[in-house]
C-alpha cells in the first residue's frame, strides 16, 4: 500500500515536472529552470585576489564572458570557503544556468554541489579541483595538472644539483593549506627529488599564495636555517616576497639561493630573466575562453570531457628574457 502511494507520488511528482519543464522553455534548457531568453547566466566564485595570478585569471573570466555574450555574475571570496558557499547558494536562489568555481581549498563541497544538483544546475569546476568521491556533483574540471607542475620544478632541481657532494637544503612556501595546487605542487617536487638522497626538504610552511606571506615565512626560514641552498616557493609571488626577505639577510637571490617558482606571471618572467629566480614550472591563467565554451555546451545539454588540462610549459633565465616581451599577463 504504502509502496503504491509512493509510486503514485512519483509519477505525479514526474508529469509535474515535466509540463512545468516544457511550459517553462520549450526547448533542450538543461539550466536551474531559468526563463529562457537565449541568454546564459553564469554566477562565478572566483578564489579572491592573492595573487597575479588570479588577477590574470580573473580578468580572463570577464573579458570572455563579455565576447561571448555570457551574463556573468561574480563574487570574490578573499580566500575563504565560507564565502564561497555563501555565494554558490545565491547563485542556486537566483536560478542561474551554470555555476563555475574555482574551490580555494579541496574539501568540504559535497553539501552545496548536492544542492545545486538537486536545482539542476550544471556546475564547471575551474582552474583547481574537489576531492568529492562522487564525480556526478560536477560537469568537468578545467584546469592545470599540478602534480605535473611540482615535478618539473623538481627534475630540473635534480639535474642542477646531480654533481652536488654533500647535502643540498631546501626550503619550500606552499600555498593556502588545503588547496589542490598546494597539495598537489608540494607532492610532484617531494617525489621528484626524492631520487637524490641529497636534496632535502629542512623545512616548509604555508605562506598562502601571496607577496606578504611569502616575505614572512622566508624571513623565519631565513633566521631558523644558517644554510639555505634552495627556495621552491608554490608561486611567483611568494617568490617575489621572499627575495625582500633574502636581500635583507644580506643574500643574494638566484645566486647564494637558488629560487623555483610556478606560474611565470610578468613580475616572476621578470625576476627570472633579471637572473633574481632561476626557473619556473608555468601554469596559464587564461581558463576564461575555454569556460565559456564549456558553459554553452553544458547549458545545450552536450556532453563534456570530464577532465580539460591546460598546456604548460617552463622557463630558464634565457627563455623567460626570450619569452617576456610577449607575454600576456
Ligand atoms: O598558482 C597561485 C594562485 O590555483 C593555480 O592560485 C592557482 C594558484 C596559482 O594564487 O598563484
Amino acid at each position: 500500500m504504502r509502496k503504491m502511494r509512493t509510486q503514485r507520488a512519483v509519477a505525479i511528482l514526474a508529469s509535474v515536472l515535466l509540463v512545468g519543464g516544457v511550459a517553462a522553455c520549450g526547448n533542450s534548457d538543461t539550466g536551474g529552470g531559468s526563463k529562457d531568453d537565449g541568454k546564459i547566466t553564469m554566477g562565478f566564485s572566483q578564489v579572491g585576489a592573492e595573487s597575479g595570478w588570479r588577477t590574470a585569471n580573473t580578468t580572463s573570466i570577464k573579458e570572455s564572458a563579455a565576447a561571448a555574450g555570457i551574463e556573468l555574475k561574480f563574487d570574490d571570496a578573499q580566500q575563504k570557503q565560507e564565502n564561497q558557499i555563501k555565494a554558490i547558494r545565491n547563485y542556486i536562489q537566483q536560478k542561474v544556468d551554470v555555476i563555475a568555481f574555482s574551490p580555494v581549498v579541496e574539501s568540504g563541497w559535497d553539501t552545496v554541489l548536492k544542492e545545486a544538483k538537486d536545482a539542476g544546475i550544471p556546475v564547471i569546476l575551474t582552474d583547481r579541483s574537489v576531492d568529492s568521491a562522487d564525480k556526478t556533483l560536477y560537469k568537468t574540471f578545467l584546469g592545470s595538472d599540478f602534480v605535473k607542475e611540482g615535478r618539473l620544478a623538481g627534475e630540473w632541481l635534480v639535474e642542477q644539483k646531480k654533481t652536488a657532494s654533500g647535502p643540498v637544503n631546501i626550503v619550500e612556501l606552499q600555498g593556502n593549506t588545503g588547496a589542490a595546487p598546494a597539495n598537489d605542487r608540494k607532492k610532484g617536487f617531494g617525489e621528484a627529488i626524492a631520487v637524490n638522497p641529497n636534496l632535502k626538504i629542512i623545512a616548509s610552511q604555508p605562506g598562502d599564495f601571496t607577496r606578504a606571506g611569502g616575505k614572512q615565512v622566508m624571513e623565519q626560514f631565513l633566521k631558523a636555517n644558517p644554510k639555505i641552498d634552495v627556495l621552491f616557493a608554490h608561486n611567483d609571488d611568494m617568490g617575489l616576497g621572499a627575495l625582500e626577505a633574502i636581500t635583507a639577510a644580506g643574500k643574494v637571490p638566484g645566486k647564494d639561493i637558488t629560487i623555483i617558482t610556478v606560474d611565470a606571471v610578468k613580475d616572476g618572467m621578470q625576476a627570472l630573466a633579471d637572473g633574481k629566480f632561476n626557473f619556473i614550472a608555468e601554469c596559464s591563467p587564461l581558463l576564461g575562453p575555454q569556460l565559456m565554451d564549456l558553459a554553452k555546451k553544458v547549458k545545450a545539454g552536450e556532453e563534456v570531457p570530464a577532465r580539460i588540462e591546460t598546456e604548460e610549459t617552463t622557463f630558464t633565465q634565457e627563455q623567460a628574457k626570450e619569452a617576456l616581451p610577449t607575454r600576456k599577463y
